[in-house]
């Protein structure tokens, strides 16, 4: 790392409660949102590694919150996972480690925000599910996550960002930039936005469902992307969730929907060649038993009902805010390379156009393992 970065690591290490003196860190390249660096430390011989990580403000505008909502899941995580005698809960339960002054979180002298975890050792993530194996771990993951947050209030949690999976909200966003059109990009993306247009009547199935109260609010993910799950280098069993910024008062429906946007096919989120995307059915069907397995003491049927349909939407609200961004001069999610997010949004578009294909079979295996 250059000197500039060594001597912030530095700085920022300093104020945690973090056992031993500051030896060596590197910026981790992950999320397109936060800022990320590993650190190690010298614990008297012994190394103790860390991350140390940014919040984005501008996305996340409340970092109080947020951090107290991070806390309040882990230490819950912690002791349910402990009570059941789990073995090697270090690598189960992600840990927060405080400032020297108490609070979760450090803010530095350009106000930016940062917080520090204790690493997980021998543990990876991929871009890409490899395999129907995989698909089960993450499913399982997620499903067994909120199984554990499902005695936690959500009302108790802070809404770290208001409306996030609101789709309504985020179409009408997409029409405002389609209106205004700022860059002069709507021409280069005609063939995705008459794409959005002809989903409109499916885009206030989830928030009708909940305001009509048939499915409940609960503790969420809502960031669910197989990147997010850490499966154990050696045996590939999930070990644990991360990237906790956005855990809020949520549906299941959303957590599941993103896991069938990112697990289900083997390419990456912003492939390119198109006809390699599609929803794989043995992907889906591993993913679905891995869920329903770890979800089953709290599950309900009508939420059990609106899986499927939760893919497609959910795959569909994170595709629209790729073409937004992109109508919108890429303000949001970092890009790196022209095109960045028209790439991904067409990605979801056509990964949409193959669980309308596959629809019939997908709501066969959430029968079948339900
Ligand atoms: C963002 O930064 P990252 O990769 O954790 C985004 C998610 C999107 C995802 C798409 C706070 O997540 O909602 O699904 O990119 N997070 C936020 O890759 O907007
Ligand atoms: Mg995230």
């Amino acid at each position: 790392m250059n000197r500039e970065d060594r001597e912030k690591l530095t700085q920022i290490g300093a104020q945690f409660c973090i056992p031993g003196r500051f030896q060596d860190g590197h910026r981790i390249k992950i999320g397109h949102i936060n800022e990320t660096f590993a650190a190690t430390y010298d614990d008297g011989g012994r190394p103790f590694r860390v991350i140390h990580q940014t919040i984005n403000t501008q996305v996340f505008r409340e970092p109080v919150g947020l951090m107290s909502n991070v806390v309040r899941v882990t230490e819950h995580l912690r002791r349910k996972l402990q009570a059941q005698g789990v073995d090697q809960l270090d690598r189960r339960a992600l840990q927060v480690i405080p400032t020297r002054e108490g609070p979760p979180y450090h803010v530095d002298a350009s106000g930016r925000y940062w917080r520090t975890f204790v690493f997980v050792d021998d543990v990876r993530s991929y871009d890409a599910v490899e395999s129907p194996r995989q698909a089960y771990q993450a499913g399982h993951a997620f499903g067994q996550f909120q199984s554990l947050l499902s005695d936690l209030p959500a009302g108790e949690l802070a809404t770290t960002i208001p409306d996030f999976h609101h789709t309504p909200k985020r179409f009408e966003r997409l029409l405002q930039a389609i209106e205004s059109d700022e860059f002069h990009r709507c021409d280069l993306a005609r063939q995705e936005i008459d794409f959005a247009l002809g989903m409109k009547s499916l885009v206030s199935a989830l928030v009708d469902a909940e305001a009509r109260g048939e499915v409940p609010v609960r503790v969420t993910h809502n960031d669910t992307k197989f990147n997010n799950v850490m499966l154990d280098g050696h045996t590939g069993e999930a070990m644990c969730v991360v990237d906790l910024d956005t855990v809020m008062p949520g549906l299941v429906l959303y957590d599941f929907g993103d896991m069938v946007r990112t697990t289900t096919s083997r390419t990456a989120e912003d492939e390119q060649f198109l006809e390699r995307v599609e929803l794989e059915l043995p992907m889906f069907e591993a993913l679905v038993r891995g869920y329903l397995e770890a979800t089953r003491s709290f599950l309900m049927p009508a939420e059990r009902r609106l899986l499927v349909l939760s893919g497609k939407l959910i795959t569909f609200t994170i595709g629209i805010r790729f073409l937004t961004d992109y109508l919108e001069g890429d303000a949001y999610f970092r890009i790196h390379r022209e095109q960045h997010n028209l790439d991904r949004c067409r990605k979801q578009f056509k990964l949409i156009a193959s669980m309308n294909e596959r629809e019939e079979a997908m709501q066969e295996a959430v029968a079948r393992f339900s």
